[in-house]
């Protein structure tokens, strides 16, 4: 026969499954991972980004700081895939927006998933994000006749 005591035990272990714990694993899975991104500072005004391209996983959560060491402003655009010549085009037409400069330059399409205001020399800006879907998104800078040099590639894993 069980003992009242045991079918207690039992009970409280049926209602309390050990949450705490298990939010806390939760947690640490879904904190954002740092990286560093950067225009390319040598020589100055080179137009580009340091590197060709930026490797993240799918789902993770990313903390993005945008550095600009060189003497252009230059700002970070991340797009959907394949539409880096769609949204430069439109950047190019923005030569004759007054209000470019406000808009940091950035202009309004569906394709931009995320974007950092124009970043001044010397000055960095923090993205976050997360992507669920793997692909190749572009990463371009949108500050006028910059990004066809000024483009690099982000890569998300499964
Ligand atoms: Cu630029």
């Amino acid at each position: 026969m069980k003992s009242p005591f045991l079918t207690l035990i039992s009970f409280a272990i049926f209602l309390f499954p050990a949450p705490a714990e298990e939010k806390k694993s939760d947690k640490a899975a879904k904190q954002a991972r740092k990286i560093e991104f950067s225009a390319q500072g040598t020589p100055p005004g080179t137009m580009k980004f340091a590197k060709p391209e930026l490797k993240i996983k799918a789902g993770q959560p990313i903390e993005l700081t945008f550095k600009n060491p060189d003497v252009l402003q230059h700002n970070l655009l991340i797009l959907k895939p394949g539409a880096t010549a769609k949204v430069g085009a439109l950047a190019d037409a923005m030569l004759t927006d007054p209000e470019a400069m406000k808009k940091s330059y950035i202009p309004k399409s569906e394709d931009i998933l995320y974007s950092t205001k124009l970043v001044n020399p010397g000055a960095k800006e923090v993205l976050k994000f997360t992507i669920d879907k793997p692909g190749d998104y572009p990463i371009i800078c949108t500050f006028p006749g910059h990004w066809r040099l000024m483009s690099a590639v982000l890569k998300v894993e499964k």
